[in-house]
């Protein structure tokens, strides 16, 4: 053997054992789906055209989620057909409809592309209170959904056809908390939630589990309803009982007010928020009043696995705008469902829900992912901490460094 040859046979051995055999394709690019391509080959028996729908609360007072989720699933389905994902020649498409952050407005869109439009599959609603109104339409029609941002407690308890992605509030706050007060020496909180939604309820019934689990004397409990602008008289009290943390358990327009508030009130202690509070928008228009916020999540921008540094890649230029958690989600959700559809080979509904249920570390943006026996899902959180304006992973570190 001469010694080109032996140096090539090295350097393909290198690869063979560093590249899983179906990257080498993709021009060395991490690229979603190659983990299934040898389980599920190409699928022989879908229709040119395959629809799903995607009901995204793209207006009205939750829209700074619903309108990046629409962005991240507009990502995942242009890649999804460049790389003829369902077949050759076959092409998913998506029939978008808003939820207008509207129980019945999701209601009726549900009933349109279950029963009308005959979608395979529907990602969505946004909201969890939207999730318990509309997805008995498609678990009685038995169509499969996928909540990409739903983490109130119960969410696929509604039936076999309903699956989330999002990681609820009760497998992101215990962690979250655990870290804050191991760094800031947290001794008591208050929680201040809206009564009348099934996300905030959750996250305040998680939080206050959470303080007791952990023995953190809650000092004060505030309620008030979605829509409310004026927090001053809760959040008046419950300084007053100087909590070393407030929890803030709300939507994102509301969870801006609160902020602010707070800190014209005088408030200086610690902050955290559930999942209301992971959108961007929030960071911005509270400035120096949300520095320092603490909010657990299921993926952050510093993420370095290669699937996420791709994915905010592809979303920035597509949309010169970073990616935040709820676009990931939704990128990530219809990647799923197109497994589902192509390891199914078929648009039944039962079929699509058997394979989506039968994925398991399957490699993503956020991290190697499965279902768990309910449909949820399982994944690492993250912690993390607004820093000058972005979300940071939360480290001790980090803390000392800034004092
Ligand atoms: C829910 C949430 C919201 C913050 C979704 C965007 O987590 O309603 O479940």
């Amino acid at each position: 053997m001469n010694k080109l040859f032996l140096r090539v046979l090295s350097a393909m051995l290198v690869l063979v054992l560093v590249v899983p055999g179906s990257l080498l394709a993709q021009d060395e690019m991490a690229q979603m789906g190659d983990d299934i391509v040898e389980a599920c080959p190409a699928p022989q028996n879908l229709p040119d055209t395959v629809t799903i729908g995607a009901l995204f609360t793209l207006s009205g007072g939750a829209s700074v989620f619903g309108q990046v989720q629409q962005l991240g699933v507009e990502l995942a389905v242009e890649e999804i057909n460049a790389a003829e994902y369902l077949g050759q020649g076959r092409v998913l498409e998506v029939i978008f409809e808003d939820s207008a952050s509207d129980n019945t407005q999701a209601i009726n869109a549900m009933v349109k592309l279950v029963e009308e439009d005959r979608v395979t599959a529907v990602l969505g609603p946004t909201l969890s209170r939207e999730a318990f109104s509309a997805d008995p339409v498609a678990q009685d029609a038995g169509t499969p959904v996928m909540g990409v941002s739903n983490t109130a407690t119960g969410i696929t308890d509604m039936g076999e056809f309903v699956f989330r992605n999002s990681l609820p509030e009760s497998a992101v706050i215990p962690g979250t908390v655990a870290q804050a007060a191991e760094i800031l020496g947290i001794n008591s909180a208050a929680i201040i939630y809206a009564n009348d939604d099934d996300f905030t309820v959750s996250g305040f019934d998680v939080f206050e589990q959470t303080f007791a689990d952990l023995g953190i004397e809650v000092v004060g409990v505030e309620t008030y309803a979605t829509g409310d602008v004026d927090f001053n008289t809760q959040l008046t009290n419950i300084i007053s009982a100087n909590p070393d943390l407030i929890a803030i358990s709300a939507l994102a327009v509301e969870a801006v007010q609160i902020i602010l508030q707070a800190q014209s009130l005088g408030y200086e202690g610690a902050l955290m928020g559930g999942n209301g509070l992971n959108s961007p928008a929030v960071l911005e228009q509270t400035g120096d009043a949300s520095e320092g916020l603490i909010v657990g999540a299921a993926w952050n921008v510093a993420a370095d696995n290669p699937l996420s540094v791709a994915f905010i890649d592809a979303y920035e230029a597509a949309n010169d705008l970073l990616p935040d958690q709820f676009a990931a989600q939704a990128y990530t959700g219809a990647w799923l469902m197109a497994t589902a559809i192509r390891c199914a080979d078929s648009v039944d509904g039962a079929a699509v829900r058997d394979a989506l249920a039968g994925i398991t570390d399957f490699d993503t943006p956020l991290g190697l992912f499965s279902f768990d026996e309910d449909r949820n899902p399982v994944h690492d959180p993250v912690a993390q901490v607004n820093r000058g304006g972005a979300f940071a992973v939360l480290t001790a570190e980090m803390m000392d460094d800034e004092g």
